[in-house]
């Protein structure tokens, strides 16, 4: 007989993973698709601390750029879903997301970690502390609390770098009775990982994602199509608000 928790049962301790995918009807580019950010620029060229120190201005033009892009971009359904089973779950929830946009602040999410860093922040190269970003870093910012005269970087996760909350999210994964992955390719570690960690821990297991992740095989359970379809009527389950379809199981 398995452990997992029921499917029909309502869950007390819930870890979302988002990813690219969750913003991309919003306009943000994604990472790997045929119209992905790094079309433009190697990812080798800017997402690795060799390339900042190595070419400092490029690496901070194209975040410059990102960051400035925000403004022209709202979130969707699917993050104002997930605002709203943030506001009205009462058991443990844990929103980690990949993505470096504030669009889950924006949809209302609270209960949110950015396990990649953000946009909206910057980190001082000598000290070490994060704090808001100004709207351009090429130019030069100095850090704000740093007697050292340190400068910012973008508070962005690079290759190699060790991705922000780590004690936070393994806690919450070993508690969780439903781990749910949301618009992430699961090609980046440690993320990719969770699904095997929340399951080696008893949890049940969703993707939600546009097409078959890398990952998906290892999920209980997968429903395709785009994130403002699926997210809301996922979080509509969990809150009560209809029965849940047929939970047929994951063919792939
Ligand atoms: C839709 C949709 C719609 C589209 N609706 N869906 C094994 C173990 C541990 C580490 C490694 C390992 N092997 C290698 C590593 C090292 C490395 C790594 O993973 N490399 C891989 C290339 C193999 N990882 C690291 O270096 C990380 N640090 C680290 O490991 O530290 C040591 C450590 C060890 C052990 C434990 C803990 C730590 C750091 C990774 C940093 C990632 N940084 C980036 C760039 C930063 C920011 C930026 O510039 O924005 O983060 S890379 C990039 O990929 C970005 C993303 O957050 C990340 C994930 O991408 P995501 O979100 O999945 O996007 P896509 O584009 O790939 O996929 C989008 C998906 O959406 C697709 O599936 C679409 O189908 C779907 N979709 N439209 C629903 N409408």
């Amino acid at each position: 007989m398995s452990d997992k928790p029921n499917p029909a049962a309502q869950p007390r301790s819930i870890v979302i993973l988002t990813g690219a995918g969750i913003s991309a009807e919003s306009g943000v580019p994604t990472f790997r698709g045929p119209d992905g950010l790094w079309e433009g620029h190697r990812v080798e060229d800017v997402a690795t601390p060799e390339a900042f120190a190595r070419d400092p201005d490029l690496v901070q033009s194209f975040y410059d750029a990102r960051r400035a892009a925000l403004g022209g971009v709202k979130p969707n359904a699917a993050h104002q879903a997930l605002g709203r089973l943030d506001a009205a779950f009462d058991g443990d929830l844990l929103i980690v997301t990949q993505n470096v946009d504030d669009l889950h602040e924006r949809g209302g999410a609270r209960r949110l970690l950015h396990m990649h860093g953000e946009l909206l922040r910057a980190s001082c190269t000598v000290c070490g502390v994060r704090q808001p970003a100004p709207a351009v870093l090429r130019e030069g910012a100095a850090c704000e609390s740093c007697e050292a005269g340190g400068t910012l970087r973008p508070d962005i996760v690079w290759f190699g770098e060790m991705p922000h909350g780590m004690g936070h999210i393994e806690a919450a994964l070993a508690d969780a009775d439903l781990f749910v992955s949301i618009g992430t390719s699961g090609a980046v570690y440690p993320a990719a990982g969770f699904v095997r960690t929340a399951a080696a821990y008893g949890a049940r297991t969703l993707e939600l994602n546009l097409e078959p992740s890398e990952g998906t095989a290892l999920f209980d359970e997968a429903r395709h199509g785009p994130a403002t379809r699926l997210v809301p009527a996922w979080a509509d389950e969990i809150l009560g608000c209809n029965s849940p379809p047929g939970r047929a199981p994951n063919p792939d």
